[in-house]
């Protein structure tokens, strides 16, 4: 299992529509462990596959926030939504990618989507809650989309200037 390093934004990858995963082999199953240790080790509760440059649509998510209890790892390759409540949750949004950037983001308070497992069954199960927040963001990085995509202009060019400034600065370690 290995921690893989997160792309920071701006990042032409982070704006990519991922393609749908056709081998379920092992090389899946390895990219999957890699992908929720590195979501646990970020710390996360969800990261989807372009974030670590790989353009697969396949997503992890861990929601459980409380450390004591059991974890609850889900792996989710070629989601799909079927369904979104009318009903809407608002939450102060972040994203591993845009690091210590938060904003408020409007999004249906329950959604059902379908997926396949590792074993290549075909699932579909009803989210709400922070769940429901989480899928659909990590859903829309599949699509490169980030949720400063529903900000306004002004703020999201501030994100923007501060993540390339933050690069500039690792770049020069
Ligand atoms: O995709 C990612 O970048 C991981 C996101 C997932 C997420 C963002 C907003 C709301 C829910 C999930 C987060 O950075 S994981 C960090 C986190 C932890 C607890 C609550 C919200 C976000
Ligand atoms: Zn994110």
């Amino acid at each position: 299992m290995t921690v893989r390093p997160i792309l920071i934004h701006p990042d032409p990858r982070l704006k990519k529509k991922a393609e749908p995963v056709t081998d379920f082999n092992d090389a899946l199953r390895v990219l999957s462990e890699d992908m929720l240790e590195t979501m646990y080790a970020a710390p996360g509760i969800g990261l989807a596959a372009p974030q670590i440059g790989v353009m697969k649509r396949i997503l992890v998510m861990d929601c459980i926030k409380d450390e004591d209890a059991p974890k609850q790892p889900m792996v989710l390759i070629n989601p799909e939504i079927t369904w979104a409540s009318d009903d809407q949750n608002t939450y102060e949004e972040g994203c591993l990618s845009i690091p210590d950037q938060f904003a408020d983001v409007v999004r249906p308070s329950e959604v059902e989507v379908t997926w396949t497992n590792l074993e290549g069954d075909q699932q579909q199960q009803k989210f709400d809650g922070l769940w429901a927040t989480c899928v659909q963001h990590e859903i829309d990085h599949l699509d490169g989309k980030l949720f400063i995509d529903y900000i306004g202009p002004l703020k999201r060019q501030m994100i923007t200037r501060k993540m390339q400034k933050l690069k500039r600065e690792m770049a020069r370690g």
